[in-house]
C-alpha cells in the first residue's frame, strides 16, 4: 500500500474513533517522539484530541529529549500509561508509531481494549508484530520521522521550523548522523524540513545538551562558597537563567561531600525571578528556611521562588537565617 492510501485509511480511522492515543515504543528515543507529536499535529487537524502516551522514565531521558518533551507540551497533550485505561472508551484507536511489536509498546497489558490499531513503522515485522488490517510498516525507510514528514506534507500540516528540528533530530538518530540507511528519498525528506526552516546546527545541539547542561551545573558548584564547615551556597551573581532542575541538580551534587550537612543553589530561573533549591542530610532543616524565604518543601530537600529581590540580597537574607551570629561577626 502506499503512503496516500493509508493515510486515507487512517484518516477514516482517526475521524470515527472517539479517543485518539499515540504510542511511542519504551523508552522513547528522538525517532519515536518527534513522530509521535507530528502524528499528534495530523490527528489535531482532523479536529479530534490525541494523546501521546508515555511510559514512566522521562526523568532518565537525557536532556535534548526532556527539551522536545518540555516544548512539545505546549502543542501536544502527553499523559502516563497509568492514565490511558481509565481514559479508554468503547470506541479508542492506537497509533503505534516507531515500533510494531505488541511488547514494545507501553499499552501492552491493555491492547485488546482498544477498538482499533494502527501502525506507522520502519521496523522489520515477525511473529510479535501487533496484528492489524492497518499497518504501514516500511523497513526499507530511514525512520519513522521520515514516513511522518511525508504525512505531515500530505495532511497540509503546517511544519513549524521546531517541528522540522525535532524530525531531524529523528532521522539523525536513526541514520547514524545522515551515514547509515539515509537512501535519495530520506534526503529529500532531510531538504524538505530545511526548507521548512529546520537546522542541523540546532538538531545537534539536542544531542550535546546533556554535556552542556553537566558543564553549566559544573560552573555553578564552582561557584560554591561555605558559608559554615557545614553549610554550602552556590551562587551565580551573572544574569544568567538556570532552570529550578538544574538547580537542584547542583544542590544534590554538594550534598555528596561528607561535611556538608546542607546545600543551597541559587539562581534565576527567570528575567525577574531568583530560585532557590535546597537540600539537606537531615540535621539541618531546609523547609524550615525555604519557608521564611517564601517557599516550601520537607525536612531534605526544599525550595523557594523570590520576586522583586536581588541576587545579593536575597543571598544575605539566606545568609542571616542560616548564620544569624556569625553574619553580624561578618559584617
Ligand atoms: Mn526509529
Amino acid at each position: 500500500m502506499d503512503l496516500k492510501e493509508f493515510k486515507i485509511k487512517l484518516d477514516e480511522l482517526i475521524s470515527s474513533s472517539d479517543r485518539v492515543f499515540i504510542s511511542p515504543h519504551i523508552r522513547a528515543d528522538y525517532d519515536a517522539l518527534a513522530a509521535s507529536i507530528a502524528m499528534s499535529l495530523i490527528v489535531k487537524k482532523l479536529d479530534k484530541e490525541a494523546y501521546i502516551v508515555m511510559g514512566d522514565d522521562i526523568d532518565k531521558m537525557e536532556q535534548g529529549m526532556k527539551t522536545i518533551y518540555n516544548e512539545a507540551k505546549e502543542i501536544s497533550s502527553f499523559i502516563f500509561q497509568n492514565k490511558v485505561e481509565q481514559m479508554l472508551t468503547d470506541n479508542s484507536l492506537l497509533i503505534a508509531v516507531d515500533m510494531n511489536k505488541t511488547y514494545l509498546t507501553v499499552c501492552s497489558t491493555f491492547l485488546d481494549r482498544f477498538k482499533n490499531i494502527a501502525i506507522i513503522d520502519h521496523h522489520d515485522s515477525d511473529q510479535d508484530t501487533i496484528v492489524t488490517d492497518y499497518q504501514y510498516i516500511m523497513p526499507k525507510l530511514s525512520s519513522a520521522s521520515e514516513i511522518l514528514t511525508e504525512m505531515l506534507l500530505l495532511s497540509n500540516v503546517k511544519i513549524t521550523s521546531r517541528i522540522a528540528d525535532y524530525l531531524l533530530a529523528g532521522i539523525f538518530l536513526d541514520t547514524n548522523k545522515f551515514t547509515k540507511n539515509a537512501s535519495t528519498k530520506t534526503m529529500e525528506t532531510i531538504y524538505k524540513l530545511t526548507k521548512k526552516g529546520g537546522e542541523i546546527a540546532r538538531v545537534t545541539d539536542f544531542f550535546t545538551e546533556d554535556y552542556l547542561v553537566d558543564r553549566k551545573i559544573q560552573n555553578l558548584v564552582s561557584k560554591t562558597r561555605f558559608i559554615t564547615y557545614t553549610v554550602a551556597v552556590a551562587i551565580d551573581n551573572t544574569d544568567t537563567l538556570y532552570t529550578r532542575e538544574e538547580l537542584a541538580k547542583v544542590a544534590d551534587y554538594l550534598l555528596k561531600y561528607q561535611n556538608i550537612d546542607a546545600t543551597f543553589a541559587l539562581g534565576l530561573t527567570n528575567e525577574d525571578i531568583i530560585s532557590i533549591s535546597a537540600r539537606s542530610k537531615g540535621n539541618i532543616d531546609v523547609s524550615d528556611v525555604m519557608r521564611e524565604m517564601g517557599g516550601g518543601g520537607n525536612e531534605f530537600s526544599a525550595a523557594s521562588q523570590i520576586k522583586d529581590s536581588t541576587l545579593e540580597d536575597t543571598n544575605d537574607k539566606l545568609t542571616r537565617k542560616l548564620v544569624p551570629s556569625c553574619y553580624k561577626f561578618h559584617k
